[in-house]
């Protein structure tokens, strides 16, 4: 992490998970507070960023850094995960075929990155109709000790704001243990 002048530390966040889950709604969700529905990919942006008070004197900069398309090329992937300090695995609740990834997500995420905090997150959740995966299978299998589950809609703004606040502050716990 770098000192800069009136911003503590800066934060990387890596995201991951399947092509179309909503990887990067979600992060333009959390930086600037709006649902695209135009073509995302299209957009060529790789980070996003957001500067939030963490406590009473601790200002962080959060550092998302998205990936554009690079879902399906794992060379293309190995530079993104370099110095990333936490994580978010996002599945689509209505994919299960995306739930039933995030095992190999996770393990390219610790490979790459031993020991960040990852948090998983099902998003979506404003298809309760199309749903594939309930919150309680989700819950069982990844929100054990190691890792936090949480369920989003991007559309709707729900659940984001947390995602990011909860992954900072382990980031931070997790840099005080090491101190
Ligand atoms: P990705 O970055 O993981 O590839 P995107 O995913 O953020 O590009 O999102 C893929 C599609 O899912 C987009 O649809 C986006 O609008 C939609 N999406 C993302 N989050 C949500 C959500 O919370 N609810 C719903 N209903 N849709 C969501 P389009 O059709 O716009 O390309
Ligand atoms: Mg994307």
């Amino acid at each position: 992490m770098t000192l800069t002048p009136n911003v503590t530390y800066i934060i990387k966040i890596i995201n991951a998970g399947d092509f179309r889950v909503g990887k990067t709604s979600l992060a333009i969700r959390y930086t600037q507070n709006r649902f695209s529905t135009s073509y995302l990919p299209t957009l060529g942006v790789d980070f996003y960023s957001k500067i939030i008070q963490f406590d009473e004197d601790t200002t962080l900069r959060l550092v998302l850094f998205d990936t554009v398309g690079q879902e399906k090329l794992a060379t293309l992937r190995k530079r993104y995960y370099t110095g990333a300090h936490g994580a978010v695995v996002v599945f689509d609740v209505t994919r299960r075929e995306s739930f039933d990834h995030i095992e190999n997500w996770i393990s390219e995420v610790e490979e790459k990155c031993p020991d960040i905090p990852i948090i998983i997150v099902g998003n979506k959740t404003d298809l309760e109709e199309e749903r594939a995966v309930t919150c309680e299978e989700a819950l069982e299998k990844w929100g054990s000790k190691n890792y936090t589950f949480l369920e989003s809609s991007a559309k709707l703004d729900e659940g984001v704001t947390d995602i990011y606040t909860i992954i900072a502050k382990q980031v931070m716990e997790k840099q005080e243990a090491s101190n």
